[in-house]
């Protein structure tokens, strides 16, 4: 009685401010309309704590804009990452980085990821010889494990191809996809010289079994947009006369996923004349779609679809396409999730993601919870600028904060 009579009084309050101010006016008994967000409900004031609807603030006006339905559904946090045992453990010397996702196979779980050896010197000496990046004169690896903790190394999946082709330099940053009993890696490539300005492209690889042989894609199946214009001959990567589209030098991280009939590979662009902006380097995602897993893959007109991220990290879920979003832009530390897989919203905001380049535990019930492949996976650390090495990495869902004994 108390409290319906509360709620009466600030009906009334509210209602009375509201006709006090000619840019907001009531729409029903409970709701409130300003020009600027055009309803605003008693439960919206009450759940965001609003002291007077006359008085919005920029960050109010920001939370009146968000969904009302916005729960925590999707919120988690990430646990310390733990070190692997068996061939996956640190091994100096040694760069093991980027790992797939994993798949379950013949009652294993398969990995695959960037291997190379020896110390990187960057862009200062002889790019034509030497190593310039951790993932460069890299090969792709596979392993698999029983419990996803102590691994073995299995060999060699995809190579480098020869002198001259398209990837004879470096082949990395693979992710894996099953489909009616075929598999497919689709990874990065670096033709030779690695320079600063040199455009990196994205290759394929198939095969009948998880453990090869594998067939390469003669051509490239994703290419950087060819609408940016370097400034002079300098190999200066933010020197440019026009920047072009987001993916103006690189086409990165790619991960297809089956969705609707077709195959969305997602990736990661890097653009020409990129800039830091104040949520970090400008990166963002893109898709492209293909009808048949090999291609012919067809940028989306709606790129870029993120205005964050790095590595992809992407599920599908409730008929739609969700995503995990780190380290560069505004919205990193974010999960959003897009109903037609290219039109992505924010659901929630995760403190401290540990983990990175993530390789989802694709064997998990992905609709169980909108987070659930997030229990745990691979990721990898920096165990020094020349070397990176495999992590696992857990996470739970975080539903209450209370105080020691509360
Ligand atoms: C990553 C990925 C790509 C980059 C480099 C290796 O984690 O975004 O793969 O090229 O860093």
């Amino acid at each position: 009685m108390v409290l319906k009579m509360k709620i009466f009084l600030q009906l009334c309050l509210v209602a009375f401010l509201v006709s006090c101010n000619s840019d907001t006016k009531v729409s029903s008994s409970s709701n409130v309309e300003t020009s600027e967000s055009p309803e605003i409900s008693q439960e919206q004031i009450d759940h965001l704590g609003i002291t007077d609807v006359n008085y919005l603030s920029a960050a109010s006006k920001r939370a009146l804009k968000w969904p009302t339905d916005l729960g925590n559904d999707w919120f988690i946090e990430f646990d310390n990452l733990k070190p692997l045992k068996g061939d996956l453990a640190y091994e100096e010397g040694v760069v093991r980085r980027d790992p797939s996702a994993m798949i379950k196979e013949n009652g294993k779980y398969y990995v695959w990821y960037s291997k190379s050896t020896g110390v990187c010197q960057g862009f200062g000496g002889d790019v034509e010889n030497e190593k310039v990046f951790p993932w460069d004169r890299c090969d792709i690896w596979y392993a698999t494990s029983e419990d996803g903790e102590t691994w073995k190394e299995e060999g060699l999946a995809v190579g480098r191809g020869e002198k001259g082709e398209y990837d004879d330099r470096s082949v990395f940053t693979v992710e894996i996809m099953k489909y009616d009993d075929k598999y497919y890696l689709c990874y990065q490539t670096v033709k030779s010289p690695y320079t600063v300005r040199v455009k990196n492209q994205i290759g394929l690889a198939w095969s009948n079994s998880p453990d090869g042989p594998w067939i390469k894609s003669k051509e490239p199946i994703l290419k950087p947009a060819d609408n940016g214009i370097w400034k002079g001959d300098k190999q200066d990567r933010f020197a440019v006369e026009k920047k072009g589209d987001f993916d103006s030098h690189k086409v990165h991280d790619p991960c297809i996923i089956p969705y609707k009939g077709k195959f969305y590979l997602y990736y990661k662009g890097e653009q020409m004349g990129e800039k830091i902006t104040f949520g970090g380097r400008q990166i963002r995602h893109g898709v492209a779609i293909a009808d048949k897993p090999e291609g012919p893959y067809v940028k989306s007109k709606y790129n870029p679809i993120s205005n964050s991220g790095h590595e992809i990290c992407v599920w599908p879920y409730n008929g739609g396409i969700a995503a995990l979003i780190t380290t560069d832009g505004p919205e990193k530390n974010t999960i959003q999730w897009a109903p037609d897989g290219i039109n992505f919203e924010i659901m929630s905001v995760i403190p401290g993601v540990t983990a990175h380049a993530i390789g989802l535990n694709r064997d998990a019930d992905n609709e169980k919870d909108p987070t659930e492949i997030l229990r745990w996976g691979l990721s990898h650390v920096y165990n020094s600028w020349n070397y990176q090495s495999i992590m696992s990495y857990t996470s739970k869902r975080k539903v209450e904060h209370r105080a020691k004994g509360e």
